[in-house]
């Protein structure tokens, strides 16, 4: 099913007409509108007149996460503040937080990407929605449920936490679809499962999630504990919230919204803008927004994208599930890695749980990388002799992943933090 076949199913180049005059109409808009784009775009020497063609995009400057936090809190805002119907804001676990501002008609805008998403998680008006996502400053929360009452679903709008409580509502109101951070996804597996109930006494049908770094190892350990297929929504605060790229049943990577979020990547060492199916930085530009349009937005994401015509029958381009961040990046001996590397190499192992930590220090100024990871109760009963061996043999599995040597510690079942939005991976203990 297709929410949108006119949008969704487009052809290109009627796509590209239909971004180019958008463009021009957010770009004149934001010039005429905001002190901080006219500001950047006179420096650049640009006028929104020299927006021809959409390479013209090129021209103008990138907006980083540090100008969102120098314009705290309104200094974005489009339009007077008494047009803007709700705010959001990133959780700002660095310095200030970044403030999103929408309007009644980008609140539409949201319902409608989202609609289309859930539509693709297979989600009709007979669905029970169960969001576990945070309803408050937090994007996810109201995302999905403005799309899920555009479609008419049923939403239990239950938020984070209640693990015990998240589990008897699933059982007891027939959930058919669930929505959840990965981590919080296996954490509730873990807890449905110490309560006796199994997948057979749920009514799941989908589910769907997002808001953090995951690997395809991780997706196939919650497909299987929950015995449902899993799709990836891709978002943030900054540009709207969940719903600018979202998984059709192909499960091969996000349909970007691109009617509504105009995609780039860049190599974010050069700046350069790179070719489709190369991976480097996303960045994006909202063609539509109105309380708070955004121009080319470093996202510090990483993925690639690929145009084509998708076996479900989409056009719109597909985004590959993000790999990393340009800043979870750890520089370990001058190399870099990824947690999401060292993910997929544990999980490559049978008998090891999806929790992990990754622990960087610096004992004699060398870099030292240290993974705990917990083994599965069967595991840990086991003779100490085949523990040592198993850890050896992820040890191994790393080292063919980042080229580098790194201490596993095999620790007890259900000891590392659990989470219940998003999870901490990197602890990074190097003073640097
Ligand atoms: O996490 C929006 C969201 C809510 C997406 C619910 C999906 C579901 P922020 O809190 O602003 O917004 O965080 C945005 O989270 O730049 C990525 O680094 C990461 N992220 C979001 N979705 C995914 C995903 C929400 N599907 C930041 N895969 C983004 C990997 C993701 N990383």
């Amino acid at each position: 099913m297709i929410w949108n076949d006119e949008i969704e199913c487009m052809a290109h180049d009627e796509l590209k007409k239909l971004q180019l005059k958008r463009l021009q109409d957010v770009v004149k808009r934001a010039y005429e509108t905001v002190p901080y784009y006219k500001k950047r775009f006179d420096e650049a020497g640009i006028k929104p007149e020299d927006i021809k063609t959409l390479d013209d995009i090129q021209k103008l400057p990138f907006t980083t996460k540090d100008d969102l936090r120098r314009a705290y809190p309104f200094g974005m805002f489009a339009v007077p503040r008494r047009e803007i119907v709700e705010v959001h804001t990133s959780s700002g676990t660095t310095g200030k937080p970044t403030v999103s501002g929408y309007t009644k008609e980008d609140i539409k805008i949201w319902s409608e990407v989202m609609a289309r998403g859930l539509t693709m998680f297979g989600v009709t008006e007979d669905d029970i929605i169960q969001n576990t996502h945070g309803y408050g400053l937090f994007t996810g929360g109201f995302g999905v449920h403005y799309g899920a009452q555009h479609i008419g679903a049923t939403v239990i709008p239950i938020s984070t936490g209640q693990t015990r409580r998240q589990i008897e509502i699933m059982k007891d109101f027939g959930t058919t679809i669930l929505i959840v951070t990965p981590s919080y996804g296996l954490y509730l597996a873990e807890v449905a499962e110490e309560e006796g109930v199994e997948s057979s006494d749920l009514n799941l049908n989908s589910i769907g999630f997002g808001a953090e770094m995951w690997t395809e190892q991780m997706r196939q350990k919650l497909q299987n504990r929950f015995n449902s297929p899993a799709y990836n929504i891709y978002g943030l605060t900054e540009i709207m919230g969940p719903g600018i790229a979202l998984e059709c049943p192909e499960q091969d990577g996000l349909h970007v919204m691109e009617d509504h979020f105009y995609p780039e990547i860049i190599d974010s060492e050069t700046m350069e803008v790179l070719k489709d199916e190369e991976k480097g930085e996303l960045v994006l530009t909202t063609l539509t927004r109105h309380g708070m349009p955004i121009i080319r937005f470093r996202t510090k994401d990483i993925t690639k994208l690929r145009r084509g015509t998708c076996p479900c029958g989409r056009t719109l381009i597909k985004m590959e599930r993000i790999t990393g961040r340009t800043d979870d990046m750890l520089k370990i001996r001058g190399v870099a890695v990824f947690p999401s590397q060292i993910e997929k190499a544990l999980l490559k192992m049978d008998g090891i749980e999806p929790h992990y930590q990754i622990i960087a220090t610096r004992p004699q100024h060398l870099d030292e990388l240290e993974v705990q990871v917990e083994t599965s109760p069967q595991l840990f009963s086991d003779e100490v002799k085949e523990l040592v061996g198993i850890k050896k043999k992820i040890e191994q599995f790393i080292y063919d992943e980042i080229g580098l040597r790194v201490n596993v510690t095999l620790v007890e079942p259900k000891t590392l933090p659990r989470s219940e939005g998003k999870a901490v991976r990197v602890i990074d203990k190097r003073e640097l």
